[in-house]
């Protein structure tokens, strides 16, 4: 049995815990740029209790620009090299087709692309693996998708988009139990857009497909709390833990350990079977 069978996609809430591999990461300021400032961030993470490591080496924060082939392939190939020889499944952000090869060829079980395999040979490379995909729904690219979001009905454009490329994915050759969609919380989203996703995200359930929420650290949340990046934990755990009750199966965050307590306490609640007297 390979790391990723011994994750029931069915089952969860499991952790995703980020790992940047770039310079401008919104979030960690650049720390953790080069290979061993990313081991040592993927060491931390899992002993916090991550259950799978995302890693990913091009920026899709509002505003970014790309990076080259050659700086992402640089950036994330020996991490994942390295990271896949540990017992916990690896997951590669990505959009570019080359690099999710790369990535798979290195050990990477998961791919997770904004684009939602747009990209021309995605799909392909991912069909003749054995990988799991995460699809996204972004309005935009990442540069400008801040500038005028626009929907009539956002919940449901957005599950009808995914839907789609559910459609194309199962039929380019990937089954069903390999997909993950992901409503993709601020990519081309105000913030109303953002929550009512959030309040419907159980609408999503019906897809059959585990949904992941990326709500970590988000402007969404800064703009609720007035909170800077640096200091958005409690607003993301309790983000992410409305996102679990509303059926997310995984949860792509920061602050892994902040995290696993919460969903701890959650499951206790609802498994009625952490009572002792
Ligand atoms: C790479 N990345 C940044 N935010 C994300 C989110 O919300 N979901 C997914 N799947 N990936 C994300």
């Amino acid at each position: 049995m390979n790391q990723l069978q011994q994750l029931k996609l069915t089952d969860g809430p499991y952790v995703m815990g980020i790992i940047n591999v770039t310079p401008d990461s919104f979030s960690d300021h650049g720390l953790y740029a080069t290979t061993d400032k990313a081991l040592e961030l993927a060491e931390r993470l899992i002993q916090e209790g991550a259950d799978i490591l995302d890693i990913g080496g091009e920026s899709t924060r509002p505003g970014s620009l790309g990076v080259s082939l050659e700086e992402e392939l640089r950036r994330v190939i020996p991490v994942v090299e390295i990271l896949s020889q540990k017992n916990i499944p690896i997951s590669v952000d990505t959009s570019k087709p080359e690099v999710m090869q790369a990535a798979i060829s290195a050990g990477a079980s998961i791919i997770n692309d904004v684009n939602a395999l747009q990209a021309p040979g995605a799909i392909e490379i991912v069909a003749k693996s054995k990988a799991i995909i995460c699809l996204m729904h972004m309005q935009g690219k990442p540069r400008s998708m801040q500038e005028s979001p626009h929907y009539v009905d956002v919940v449901s454009e957005v599950k009808s988009f995914l839907q789609h490329r559910i459609d194309i994915a199962v039929s380019g050759g990937i089954p069903y139990h390999r997909l993950i969609i992901d409503p993709g919380f601020g990519f081309g989203k105000t913030l109303k857009h953002n929550l009512e996703l959030l309040r419907n995200l159980d609408q999503f359930v019906q897809m059959n497909v585990p949904i992941l929420a990326g709500l970590s650290r988000k402007s969404m949340l800064g703009a609720i709390t007035g909170n800077d990046v640096d200091n958005r934990v409690h607003a993301s755990v309790a983000a992410a833990l409305f996102a679990v009750t509303k059926g997310a199966k995984i949860l792509r965050v920061h602050d892994v350990k902040a995290t696993k307590d919460a969903i701890m306490v959650h499951n206790a609640l609802i498994t009625r079977n952490n009572e002792g007297n």
